[in-house]
């Protein structure tokens, strides 16, 4: 399974084809609603959230709510198109007035982008760097995520960080508190956390700054065997880092302990293998974040991903007028003070897209109950396996 997707952050619309999806899977466009809906909260977003209402089109590959095996194409309308019409118009001449950018954002893809693309005017970079392209990663990992939920996987994120503020909510709480993670201004378990960041979120938003954070993404049902450790561009973890750390803002990715394994011995890092006659092998603990060897183990899988602090600052660090080679400001353009919570929803999506391609990877299939009857194989025999007597393993 592959995709594309193509389309500015004030252009017409968002578009995303998803190539390799199987026959005969039911697909309600109100579920791809429901994710990008999910996308848009959060407390700290700026003025672009309360002009866009994100609805998904479906333009091929889907007949009746089922899939047909053909490319499926998304759409997304961007609402904000209507006021850069003129600016962002696919045809004609530009409008005398159009003011370029020149001022690149530190920390921004500006300056890069400038010199790679050699652009004199840095909106053409700013257009396609936007986390606005986030919209259609939700969209197109929402299908991969529809796949997975029918093979039993469940998806959970939570913000654990923001600024200088933890959130004390642990994994095995997620399930029994993802309802009010999701009523959650801020994806935040942790009531007394989320108080204190709302606050760091205000100050930084009247100094003219912004804030970075951590998210954890947490997923359950996933079957041990995606991934291979036989090569380097099969292993599962590598897949996911880089498929988290594409995101706009992500500067970091843990999978289970993490950093914080580097400073403990293997013995208190991996985790033991033990037997129960009726129920067999299973692992009392989970350092490894269901990742072991490029391949899922079957337990929970654990990442963490860390945000940096967005770059378009109210208040700008210094930087240079490329055009007159002189000191200016960076760019102010409108944006948020924190997107950390949409990013959850993001990583969940991202996560879904990468874990789809590696079940579908091991459970080909042109259809869909021919991929069910290849999973259902494979889980026999991996759970007649598990609960074999330790001699005869
Ligand atoms: C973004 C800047 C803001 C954000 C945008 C990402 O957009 P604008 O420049 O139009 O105010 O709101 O995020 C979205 C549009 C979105 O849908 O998440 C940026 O520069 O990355």
């Amino acid at each position: 399974m592959r995709y594309l997707s193509g389309g500015e952050s004030h252009g017409p619309c968002l578009t995303g084809i998803i190539e390799g999806l199987p026959a005969g899977l039911n697909l309600n466009r109100e579920e791809i609603d429901r994710q990008l809906a999910r996308r848009q909260h959060g407390y700290g977003r700026g003025g672009r959230m309360s002009i866009e209402r994100d609805r998904v089109e479906i333009l091929s590959g889907l007949r009746f709510n089922q899939t047909i095996g053909s490319p499926l194409t998304l759409q997304i309308k961007n609402r904000d198109w209507e006021n850069w019409q003129k600016l962002m118009a696919p045809y004609g001449d530009p409008p005398h007035d159009a003011e370029p950018l020149t001022r690149p954002r530190p920390g921004h893809a500006d300056l890069a982008g400038g010199l790679k693309y050699n652009h004199d005017d840095l909106r053409l970079v700013l257009e396609r760097s936007s986390a606005r392209e986030t919209a259609m990663r939700v969209a197109v990992g929402s299908v991969g995520r529809v796949l997975l939920e029918k093979f039993g996987f469940t998806f959970y994120s939570h913000v654990v960080r923001i600024g200088s503020f933890f959130s004390k909510a642990a994994v095995d709480e997620l399930p029994t508190l993802a309802e009010q993670i999701e009523e959650s201004p801020l994806r935040c378990a942790d009531r007394e956390a989320e108080a204190l960041m709302i606050k760091e979120i205000d100050r930084a938003g009247q100094d003219g700054d912004t804030l970075g954070g951590i998210i954890e993404l947490v997923v359950t049902g996933v079957p041990p065997g995606l991934g291979s450790h036989v090569h380097w561009d099969r292993r599962i973890d590598g897949r996911l880092s880089g498929a988290l750390s594409s995101i706009q803002g992500i500067k970091g990715v843990e999978v289970g302990a993490g950093f914080s394994a580097a400073s403990q011995p293997g013995s208190a890092v991996h985790d033991p293998i033990t037997f129960k006659s009726g129920s067999g092998i299973s692992r009392p603990s989970n350092m490894a974040g269901g990742l072991e060897g490029g391949i899922t183990n079957g337990q929970l899988l654990i990442i963490r991903i860390a945000m940096k602090p967005i770059p378009t600052l109210a208040k700008p660090l210094p930087s240079v007028d490329w055009q007159t080679g002189r000191d200016a400001p960076g760019a102010v353009e409108r944006s948020d003070v924190c997107a950390v919570p949409s990013v959850a929803v993001v990583a969940e999506a991202v996560a879904a897209w990468e874990l789809c391609v590696a079940f579908r990877n091991k459970f080909a299939g042109d259809y869909m109950e021919e991929v069910e009857a290849a999973y259902h194989y494979y889980i026999k025999k991996v759970s007649d396996r598990l609960r074999k007597t330790t001699g005869e393993i």
